[in-house]
């Protein structure tokens, strides 16, 4: 375990061909550290400079005098910084060399290599940043649409633990009054007090319940939705990819089974991230390499979250065909009728059969492509627009918890009803709000902090 004492130092930016790069570093030696390998053209070093205000001066290799780079260094003084520590930025050129010759530097005076997201943990331990603001800085990073995007940055503004807040008092409240009446336990009294509480009641469990739900939609802005396009060899899933990328990704040729491996991309319907991948056209062969593409075809099937499984409707259906609806019956899927453009010879009973929604359309002229598209928004995210006001649940972890806090006001509930002592009711509300503890993350666990905290790059 490291120490979090320690002055730590990471790389900000990406490592590669760009105008500047960003070294940080935060805690007690920052501004010691950065002393000894920066000459500010005035001479004062970076722990002389006043608090958030960029000086100017080159980096220095303090073994040899060697100057490394060109840099701007800004001081940020505790407690006004990302981490609450005190934090130095050191701005130079970007590449591969600069960034690298700086933390080499640092590390060197005494700093550490920073973990992933050993900052924003930093934020989160020294109280800046709730634990669900925490985790949507790095939804904020990967976020791939301006919809995801806003999503995030709404619970780092800390929408969701204003919500819970809400939620969090009501409970206490409830409680309160609980106890309350167990100072005074009249009979007279009683039933009416068991109708408020059980009314308060309901109304908290109603407002966790829709919270919880909007995860069923909200989810796919996080983790955008899966797609997978399958078919026979020949039917035009590469060209349906093409056209729906609306670019020249995969090789399309006449020649049956030309893709051999799955090819993925990125396509944003509605603000929504969809990752689409074009798989090998699936048959019997003796072919090694395309038996293997086969196989991540079927792979592919069971990994997606929705499935457009399509035909060529310029030809009666094939056993392939029929194979293959086999393959994703009961699946989350649309049967996609390709090459609408030519005279149609295509029956399509046993796709009707399986109950399954079907399209026409085709890849060459980009007819019905954009309904494709918006058939795909609307299977995962037809009630979308009415949610998008309030606040949403796109993490995994969030959604369990208040799952299990539902489960005990539930439980709470029915003692109550039961006409259980009342003592009972306590211990079920306030493993409600530890269940809710956990998101804010005002209860946690080191192991909790490291599933979250490792998932980011280093350097945030
Ligand atoms: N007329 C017409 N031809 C199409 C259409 N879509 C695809 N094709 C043609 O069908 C042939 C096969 O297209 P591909 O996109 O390579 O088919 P695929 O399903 O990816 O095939 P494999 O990779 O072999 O599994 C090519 O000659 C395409 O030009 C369409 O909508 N209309
Ligand atoms: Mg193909």
């Amino acid at each position: 375990m490291n120490d979090i004492n320690d002055t730590i130092a990471a790389i900000s930016t990406p490592v590669g061909l760009a105008g500047i790069g960003i070294v940080r570093l935060t805690g007690s030696k920052a501004a010691s550290i950065a002393d000894g390998i920066f000459r500010s053209r005035n001479g004062a070093g970076p722990s002389a400079s006043p608090s958030h205000q960029m000086i100017y001066g080159q980096v220095i290799d303090p073994a040899d005098g060697r100057a490394v780079d060109e840099a701007l260094v800004t001081v940020m003084r505790a407690p006004n910084t990302y981490t609450r520590e005190d934090v130095v930025e050191i701005s130079c050129h970007g590449g591969m060399v600069a960034v690298r010759s700086i933390l080499e530097l640092v590390i060197k005076r005494g700093a550490r290599l920073a973990d992933p997201g050993e900052f924003t943990k930093r934020a989160f331990l020294n109280g800046r940043l709730n634990l669900d603001q925490a985790e949507a800085v790095l939804d904020v990073i990967t976020a791939k649409t301006a919809e995801s995007m806003r999503i995030a940055g709404e619970q780092l503004q800390g929408g969701l633990t204003r919500k819970l807040a809400e939620i969090r008092i009501g409970l206490i409240e409830t409680s309160a009054f609980v106890e309350a009446y167990l100072d005074f336990p009249e009979d007279e009294i009683e039933h009416v007090a068991k109708e408020d509480i059980q009314g308060r009641l309901t109304g908290i469990i109603a407002e966790i319940r829709r919270l919880s739900e909007t995860f069923h939609e909200a989810r796919f802005f996080r983790d955008g939705l899966s797609v997978a396009i399958v078919g026979r060899p020949n039917v035009g899933k590469s060209s349906l990819l093409n056209a729906l990328l609306q670019k020249d990704r995969a090789i399309v040729t006449a020649l049956p089974g030309t893709t051999r491996d799955l090819i993925e991309d990125y396509l944003n319907i509605n603000g929504l991230p969809v990752r689409i991948t074009d798989t090998a056209g699936i048959r019997n062969s003796e072919e090694v390499i395309e038996q293997e593409g086969i196989r991540r075809s079927l792979q592919a099937i069971g990994h997606a979250d929705y499935i457009i499984a399509l035909f060529d409707g310029s030809e009666p259906l094939r056993q392939e065909d029929l194979d293959l609806l086999t393959v994703i019956s009961g699946k989350h899927a649309a049967a996609i009728i390709n090459k609408a453009d030519l005279p149609q010879k295509i029956t399509l009973d046993p796709v009707i059969a399986g109950g399954m929604p079907h399209l026409h359309l085709s890849a060459v002229t980009g007819k019905g492509v954009d309904e494709l598209k918006q058939h795909i928004f609307a299977s995962h995210l037809g009630a979308w627009k009415e949610e998008r006001d309030g606040v949403v649940v796109t993490n995994i972890r969030h959604k369990l918890a208040l799952d299990r806090a539902e489960g005990s006001l539930e439980k709470a509930a029915a003692l109550l009803s039961r006409g259980e002592p009342l003592e009972l009711f306590s211990i079920e509300s306030r493993d409600a709000l530890d269940r809710i503890g956990e998101i804010t993350g005002a209860i946690t666990t080191d192991d909790i902090l490291d599933a979250i905290f490792s998932s980011f790059c280093i350097g945030k």
